[in-house]
């Protein structure tokens, strides 16, 4: 394959991660739209192209779908348009303002990603026998490059929302950042005590509960289908020295540790082959990727999401996010020689013992 020269260029820089605190400066008192703009034409591309060398590393019949070229065609359009950008100076206005009509193209051309490369995902399982080989180099692509579009939609999002001439969002708000975000109002409970404030992202923690909830009401209506009342979900949120956690148990009889693993797979999906919308031929919803996308959520400023079941009881869902905004600090990938070792190692044998469904018979084995 033709790897063409802007790839080649810009993936070979690093994608620079950025904290909480320096996203909030693009949005102070005396917010540049010149830096953000600089910085920005530069980063975007970089990011773009990191993630584009993974996808031509991928297997060829799962490139080679019609889903995963079309969404490799949206990547390189958007490095291009990006890259124009170059040639202009951050003194011109008018480059200022084109510059954020392309990322709102941008946003918008990458609308689907996530349905449209789930569906060559399907496309790909359906011609092959998927070993645990490749479920396990898929799951790690698919954790970076879901994990890259977070990042890229957040810059883009954040200088759009910021330097856009329409201000139509919430003032409280740095572009999507709620530096003083209620995270019990986001939960929707109320707590005794003192109010829990952090620097974070609304929109996401309301994606990552709004799938736990859901998850841990639909666990409770089915285990509890012929009891004469559905026992309460029940949540508590802490805020701690390092970390602010969430805590969220159902009694919805639990799932058996042996499939926890799978419910944050992305290959290893239940759910049926999706409907497919006739005018964007993208898949309408219910791939599973749920847990997977909101994982990916809270690890994207140093979180995590966890959880812990109780077989025959009930399950835990816990969201860790830092508690110090100095803390919050954008998590990337990168395409580096460790990364592609990781895709490289084929279908050597395990490095732990098979457990047999029979003991060995060691009256047998035992010598003289
Ligand atoms: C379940 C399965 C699950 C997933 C995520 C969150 C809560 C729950 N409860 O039984």
């Amino acid at each position: 394959t033709l790897i063409p020269r802007e790839v080649e260029h810009f993936s070979r820089y690093s994608p620079s991660p950025l904290s909480m605190k320096q996203l909030l400066d693009f949005g102070s008192e005396n917010a540049c739209e010149r830096t953000s703009f600089a910085f920005l034409r530069q980063e975007l591309p970089v990011r773009l192209a990191n993630i584009l060398k993974e996808i031509y590393i991928l297997p060829d019949r799962l490139v080679n779908t019609s889903s995963v070229q079309l969404v490799k065609s949206w990547y390189m359009q958007s490095l291009m348009d990006l890259v124009e950008f170059h040639e202009k100076s951050p003194e011109d206005q008018k480059a200022l303002s084109d510059f954020v009509d392309t990322l709102i193209k941008v946003r918008n051309r990458h609308h689907d990603v996530i349905p449209t490369m789930a569906q060559g995902i399907l496309e790909y399982k359906d011609a092959c026998t998927a070993d645990p080989v490749t479920n396990q180099n898929l799951q790690y692509f698919l954790d970076r490059f879901y994990m890259n579009r977070i990042s890229t939609r957040m810059l883009m999002n954040q200088h759009i929302l910021i330097f856009s001439d329409l201000q139509t969002g919430n003032p409280s708000l740095i572009g999507s950042i709620d530096p003083n975000c209620d995270v019990a109002a986001v939960v929707q409970v109320k707590f005794p005590g003192q109010p829990i404030h952090i620097v974070y992202v609304p929109s996401h923690l309301h994606h990552m509960l709004f799938e736990l909830f859901k998850n841990a009401m639909r666990a409770t209506v089915e285990h509890q289908e012929n009891w004469p009342s559905l026992t309460p979900i029940e949540v508590i949120v802490v805020l701690g020295k390092e970390d602010l956690t969430i805590k969220i148990s159902d009694r919805g009889g639990g799932v058996p540790l042996r499939v926890i693993d799978r419910l944050f797979s992305y290959t290893y999906s239940t759910a049926p082959t999706p409907v497919m919308d006739s005018s964007r031929n993208a898949p309408l919803a219910g791939f599973g990727y749920g847990l997977p996308i909101s994982r990916l959520y809270a690890k994207y400023f140093q979180g995590d999401l966890n959880l812990y079941s109780l077989p025959g009881y009930g399950t835990d869902a816990i969201i860790y996010l830092k508690a110090l905004s100095s803390e919050s600090i954008e998590k990337l990938p990168v395409f580096n020689k460790s990364a592609f070792k990781h895709y490289q190692t084929s279908s050597e044998a395990g490095d732990w013992c098979v457990p047999s469904k029979e003991p060995k018979n060691l009256a047998k084995e035992r010598l003289a």
